[in-house]
């Protein structure tokens, strides 16, 4: 198996998993699992050849964990990052570092300034403890820039925080007061 072809999978699962179930005719739970047969049967209507074994290999090798197989093995899910109403899986609350990061684009600053960070389509805003993956996911949108989230303070105000089983940080919103800019602390870029 090519390694397009892995990447491929990947996305496929992504999209059926975190966002659009019902386009292959598969239903997730509110835990977000989906049965593996039942989305190979699904990829095939749509013309999609998926066996066991490419979705095992995605699992195994995804280079972000986004994926984990129940402990039985007849159902897959998306770790985190859902967008589906299908979904509302029940994260554990956990206390975050003082610091977390968000990459967003220098395009979104106006708003964010205003607004602070809004989960937008997907369940939760999601946050990073290293600085250089919140660089490479603002880098998806444009010209990035990374956000410092006052995170220990926030939680100390009572927002919530949850850390994914793939250790991505999320939150239902980060309002502006709690975010810094490179500008506000010295930092470069
Ligand atoms: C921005 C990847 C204007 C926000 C990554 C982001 C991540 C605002 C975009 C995961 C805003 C949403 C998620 C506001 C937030 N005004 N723009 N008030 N508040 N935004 O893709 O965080 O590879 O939904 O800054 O690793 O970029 O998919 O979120 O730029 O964990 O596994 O609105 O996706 O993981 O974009 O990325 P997204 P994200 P995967």
């Amino acid at each position: 198996m090519k390694e397009q072809d892995i990447t491929q999978l990947s996305k496929f699962l992504s999209y059926v998993l975190r966002h659009k179930p019902e386009s292959i005719g598969v239903t997730l739970d509110p835990e977000g699992w989906a049965n593996v047969d039942a989305i190979i049967a699904g990829a095939a209507n749509s013309g999609r050849i998926v066996v066991r074994d490419m979705v095992e290999r995605v699992v195994a090798t995804n280079d972000k964990k986004r994926f984990a197989f129940s402990p039985d093995g007849q159902s897959i899910r998306a770790v985190q990052g859902h967008s589906t109403d299908e979904v509302a899986i029940r994260f554990e609350e956990r206390v975050p570092p003082a610091h977390l990061y968000h990459g967003t684009a220098t395009r979104f600053l106006p708003s964010i300034r205003e607004q602070g960070l809004m989960a937008g389509n997907r369940h939760h805003v999601h946050l990073s403890a290293d600085k250089q993956v919140a660089v490479s996911v603002g880098t998806r949108h444009g010209k990035p820039v990374v956000l410092t989230v006052a995170a220990a303070t926030m939680h100390a105000q009572g927002h919530k925080f949850h850390l994914s089983e793939n250790g991505v940080w999320l939150t239902e919103a980060v309002p502006a007061s709690f975010l810094s800019e490179p500008s506000d602390n010295g930092e470069a870029g």
